[in-house]
């Protein structure tokens, strides 16, 4: 028996090492289905889960595993869910996806830090800050995003956990080299900075965790359970995603089901593909996930909001949004150390992150409960829960 494993072991390593020399193409990453320590040492291990180990594989090695049998599963990958910025204008409409001209994405970083402070924000308590009453509170309560990183040293921002998840296993460090996540962020805990000059978030006083799990293509969903597992082992009370995607990620439901268990909170956005029904991401379409939709200003919802497949019966079920929060013409930090406007629903799934913290009722449920009733005191659209606004708008009493 033992002749027989290392004679596979074998066969597996020329297999391997012959998919090497002949890849060719884009690499993909998958869920490996073995606990084989030859295996992990050749193809390079992301995360360890329980059922297996993710890598990425180059074709070569794919056609090899398969042909050995071994069990593989893709591993999806998501994206943040901000909206493009087309010149100086914001998208909020039906806008195709890719702008027509001069689509220059989200602006590029500063690479100079800044010294004190150079830029005030136009609004110091942003309007949707002031929409669901927020600006205030949140003590003890540890909020973990999961995102770009963050600007750590930002005057606003006061980062109590920054890791990494992106890298292999968990590492130091939480650079934002995009400038989603430091947005994000701000929504969640700006403090106004120590001159009380710059910007507010909804929870102030929160403990602001950040854990890297979105690099230049996106973010890897194996990245994404291995943070949501970390994060729940350090005690955090919420988790914030402000990503997702079209296919569900078996990792990432384990992981949810993990941090659950646990007592976590899990927020998520409800996608930038609306504003056709159903077309809710993953995560935020777990049930066990609080789904948030974007509205404006006025409380009108962005057409570009994903819907979920809502009934009204004012129970949230698998795929339906939950909450309604505000994701247009968002202010809120930059990763310049300065200060910038985002739109959708990554912008809206903040503000009900941060609200969590606010009015923390002890634990998950109590809070998921609390938040929901706290929406249906603000019901939008059609009595109940709605496609596009789920149960309505939370707004602390
Ligand atoms: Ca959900
Ligand atoms: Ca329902
Ligand atoms: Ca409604």
């Amino acid at each position: 028996m033992k002749w027989m494993k290392m004679g596979v072991f074998l066969a597996v390593c020329l297999l391997v090492v012959s998919g090497i020399a002949l890849a060719q193409g884009t690499e993909a990453r998958y869920l490996v289905k073995s606990d084989s320590g030859l295996l992990k040492a050749m193809l390079g291990v992301q995360h360890n889960f329980d059922n297996g180990f993710t890598a990425e594989l180059t074709s070569g090695q794919l056609r090899a595993l398969e042909r050995l049998g071994v069990e593989l599963e893709e591993v999806p990958l998501y994206h943040t869910l901000v909206k493009p910025v087309c010149g100086d204008n914001i998208c909020q409409g039906n806008e195709p996806k890719s702008c027509p001209t001069d689509c220059s994405g989200i602006p590029d970083p500063d690479p100079e830090p800044e010294p004190g402070r150079s830029c005030v924000p136009s609004s110091q308590m942003p309007y949707g800050v002031m929409m669901v009453n927020g600006g205030s509170g949140g003590a003890g309560i540890n909020v973990a995003i999961l995102d770009t990183g963050v600007k750590v040293d930002h005057l606003d921002l006061d980062v109590k956990l920054c890791a990494d998840a992106s890298k292999r296993g968990i590492k130091k460090g939480c650079a934002d080299t995009n400038g989603h996540g430091t947005h994000v962020a701000g929504t969640v805990a700006a403090n106004g900075g120590s001159d009380s000059l710059g910007i507010w978030g909804v929870a102030p006083e929160a403990n602001l965790w950040m854990v890297k799990v979105c690099g230049p293509t996106g973010c890897w969903s194996d990245d994404i359970a291995e943070a949501i597992r970390y994060v729940a082992d350090q005690g955090a009370n919420v988790v914030s995603m402000s990503l997702g995607g079209d296919v569900e990620s078996s990792l990432v439901r384990d992981a949810i089901d993990y941090a659950a268990a646990k007592g976590v909170l899990v927020v998520a956005a409800a996608g930038n593909d609306g504003p056709a029904e159903g077309s809710i991401d993953y995560p935020g379409a777990n049930v066990k996930v609080m789904a948030v939709g974007a509205i404006d200003v006025n409380e009108n919802v962005a057409s570009w909001s994903s819907r979920g497949v809502n009934d009204g019966d004012f129970v949230i079920e698998e795929r339906e949004v939950e909450l309604a929060a505000p994701g247009v013409a968002i202010e809120s930090t930059s990763n310049t150390g300065c200060y910038t406007v985002m739109s959708g629903t990554s912008m809206a799934t903040p503000h009900v992150a941060g609200l969590a913290a606010k009015v923390w009722q002890g634990d998950a449920l109590s809070t998921r409960a609390y938040l929901q009733q706290l929406a249906r005191n603000h019901d939008l659209h059609t009595l109940g829960d709605d496609s596009a606004t789920g149960l309505g708008l939370p707004m602390a009493s």
